[in-house]
């Protein structure tokens, strides 16, 4: 079986919807010039920065079951700037008696003044339950923390990368075996199993877990390439009075209620592409209406998906200092005055979690950087 070199899809030269699908003419020759085998959806993802939806994404957390126990050591993948989207029950399930190691990727678009110490302990407490023998810091764009991850990983015969998608598995790959893999900001990239080679140890990476618990997984690729962070967040600090909205996007709207004299102030981390819009209660209904996927992003248009497609949850919480509120795959808020209710509306399969902050808003942790 010949697979993509890129996404570990099998290549077929029948149906160019399908995973893998390459002209048999342009395989022959590319082949024959000794060059990196790819499938056509990988070399326009490369080159031109495009990601083709394809008919069949299979979920690859059964295969994942069956395959788990034959590696030493199992490497779970995180996002930081979405823990929430990166926790999945089901693969936490299926890694449940593995040995495992935990890589938090991405540390870089965290503000700088978070030590790497905080979040190692934050991430601990978060995942108390969990049997987790190390966990390991990186950023695989500024190379932060590989030397440390390949070191651990090189005592070990054969390894695989898990996660969710787009947390950056394959970028790890990459760093580690020079393996050149399929990288792009579009979840859904690796479609395969593929095995690279780290001095003696194997290493594999995976497809990711799909799930439809973040906003991300809603958007269509050319939306999703534009709220996943790259290089910043963006960060904005809001002090709403009473009869204000705050709209994260147009899937994600904020409503308040305090009765404490001292107006609440709190940050929003989110992508550069994550537009946010405050406006009065009375005008709130008929802006998300009109503005919807045009001011408000996301989504990047007004019927991909639609208003009316989803089906709306509220959520009410009572927030104070030293909270965060997650949104999966959009961003969260962390609360530097409080306390306050916030009521939350977004649709309804979208993770949405009241938790310890990450970021303390009591230690010069917000200077901008
Ligand atoms: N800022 C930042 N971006 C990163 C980092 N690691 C990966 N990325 C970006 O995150 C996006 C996804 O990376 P991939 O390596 O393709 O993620 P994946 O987990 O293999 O994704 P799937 O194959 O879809 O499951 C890409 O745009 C990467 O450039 C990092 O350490 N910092
Ligand atoms: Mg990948």
């Amino acid at each position: 079986m010949v697979k993509c070199e890129g996404c570990g899809a099998q290549i077929q030269h029948e149906d160019g919807k399908k995973p893998g699908y390459v002209p048999k003419d342009v395989f022959e020759k590319r082949k024959a010039q000794g060059k990196q085998l790819l499938c056509q959806r990988c070399f326009r993802a490369r080159h031109y920065g495009k990601l083709e939806p394809v008919r069949f994404r299979s979920d690859f957390s059964e295969e994942l079951s069956k395959i788990v126990d034959g590696f030493d050591r199992v490497v779970w993948v995180f996002d930081i700037t979405d823990f929430e989207g990166s926790y999945d029950p089901l693969l936490a399930d299926i890694l449940r008696n593995s040995e495992k190691i935990l890589v938090i990727n991405k540390i870089d678009l965290l503000p700088r003044a978070v030590s790497v110490q905080e979040i190692r302990d934050w991430v601990r407490g978060r995942l108390e339950s969990e049997k987790i023998e190390d966990i390991y810091l990186t950023s695989t764009t500024r190379k932060y923390g590989i030397t440390r991850l390949a070191n651990h990983l090189s005592k070990f015969q054969k390894v695989v990368f898990v996660g969710m998608t787009n947390v950056g598995k394959s970028s790890l790959v990459r760093a580690l075996t020079g393996a050149n893999v399929s990288v792009t900001p579009f979840p859904g990239t690796t479609m395969g199993l593929i095995k690279a080679q780290m001095g003696k140890t194997l290493v594999y990476d995976t497809p990711g877990i799909i799930t439809d618990h973040r906003v991300i997984d809603f958007l269509p690729a050319n939306c999703q390439k534009l709220i996943v962070p790259q290089k910043h967040l963006s960060r904005m600090t809001f002090k709403p009075d009473n009869d204000r909205v705050i709209f994260m996007g147009g899937m994600c709207r904020f409503d308040f209620d305090f009765t404490t004299q001292l107006l609440p102030i709190f940050q929003i981390f989110a992508s550069e592409g994550v537009k946010f819009h405050m406006t009065d209660l009375k005008k709130a209904d008929e802006l998300w209406k009109r503005q919807y996927g045009k001011l408000l992003v996301p989504p990047c248009t007004p019927k991909e998906p639609s208003l009316e497609s989803f089906r709306w949850k509220e959520l009410e919480f009572d927030l104070d200092v030293k909270n965060e509120l997650a949104i999966a795959g959009l961003g969260w808020l962390s609360v530097r005055r409080g306390p306050f209710k916030i009521k939350v509306k977004i649709p309804e399969q979208v993770t949405v979690r009241k938790r310890v902050a990450l970021v303390n808003p009591y230690r010069g942790g917000m200077r901008d950087d």
